[in-house]
């Protein structure tokens, strides 16, 4: 889990370094981004860390991302010059495609040479995206931790795959954006960043307001309520310094303040679930920590929160 937001300029630095020294040992980098948020889940300044390293960029968790955008995604880095591909460690869809690519670069690397050296790889990303599953999932039973050989980093270990490849043990693990407030959003919807520090409530109604905007059709399914017309054309509304969008607002309280459409279609789910206090009031608190554990676990639909420009 996320040190949370306590990334020193210090603690970065470290990390950074560590990553680049056992860069020079690698012959690949295996980025593991969250398919749900492309942007937000890489490391701001990744390229400038790994510079032309070659590198395969892993969607994970496309099982519960958006699969024609999951494609989109693979165009997108694959036209920067890296290979791509959607992963599931959950169900290890994927890891055989993998397994392909990383034999042909393997191959490639021996193409000359007598003596067959292995392929060494190691995995980055920031926290929450993956890594450990899939180092799980490339390792298997059948990995076995090489011992104090020469040109291994002090306290690092490099496991031996099947196929003369060896992977280094432990991640890489970088820094997400947390200066910029809507990645920050991003990886709070997606459960990176530890719910005790974040406002549920206040969290949920931010996911539910961007996905009447993006999947009113899912919100609709799932909840058996309907999104007004005017939360779905989010993209034109307009907004506030913060990013929120503005939108005229038709209903008042009872002390005359305007209540947003997003909290009225809360109120809506609510109390379509049946999630109501005793003196009729409307448990926000559950509503918010239910719909966000549906959104993260799959269960609203296949969504991806961040589009690309295709
Ligand atoms: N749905 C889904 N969940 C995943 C997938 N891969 C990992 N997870 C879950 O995501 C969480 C973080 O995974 P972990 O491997 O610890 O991430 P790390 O912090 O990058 O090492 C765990 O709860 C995993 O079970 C995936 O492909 N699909
Ligand atoms: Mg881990």
């Amino acid at each position: 889990m996320i040190e949370n937001i306590n990334w020193y300029p210090g603690h970065m630095k470290k990390t950074r370094e560590l990553i680049q020294e056992n860069l020079k040992t690698v012959d690949i980098v295996i980025e593991v981004i969250d398919a749900r948020i492309p942007i937000s889940s890489r490391n701001p300044i990744i390229d400038e860390i790994l510079k032309d390293k070659k590198r395969i960029v892993i969607l994970n968790k496309s099982d519960i991302s958006d699969e024609k955008e999951n494609k989109k995604w693979c165009e997108y880095f694959r036209a920067q010059g890296n290979l791509a591909l959607a992963m599931n460690c959950m169900s290890g869809a994927g890891v055989k495609e993998l397994q392909r690519m990383l034999e042909k670069i393997r191959d490639e690397k021996n193409k000359d040479s007598l003596r067959l050296k292995p392929l060494r790889m190691m995995i980055v990303g920031v926290p929450n995206v993956g890594k450990s599953s899939l180092i799980n999932r490339m390792t298997g039973k059948k990995s076995a931790k090489t011992g104090d050989r020469p040109g291994v980093t002090r306290g690092k270990q490099w496991l031996n795959l099947e196929n003369n490849m060896q992977l280094l043990d432990t991640p890489g693990i970088l820094w997400p954006k947390f200066e910029d407030p809507k990645a920050g959003l991003n990886l709070a919807f997606c459960g990176s960043i530890r719910d005790e520090i974040l406002d549920t409530e206040g969290l949920a109604l931010e996911l539910l307001g961007t996905l009447a905007a993006e999947y009113p059709t899912e919100i609709e399914a799932r909840y058996k309520v309907e999104v007004p017309e005017k939360l779905k054309m989010k993209e034109n509304a307009e907004t506030d310094d913060e990013g929120h969008a503005i939108y005229d607002e038709e209903e008042y309280d009872e002390d005359g303040f305007p209540i947003s459409p997003v909290l009225l279609l809360l109120n809506d789910i609510c109390r379509k679930r049946g999630w109501i206090l005793p003196g009729k009031k409307l448990d926000y608190e559950r509503a918010g920590r239910t719909i966000l554990d549906e959104f993260r676990s799959g269960l609203i639909g296949h969504i991806t929160l961040e589009k690309t420009e295709l």
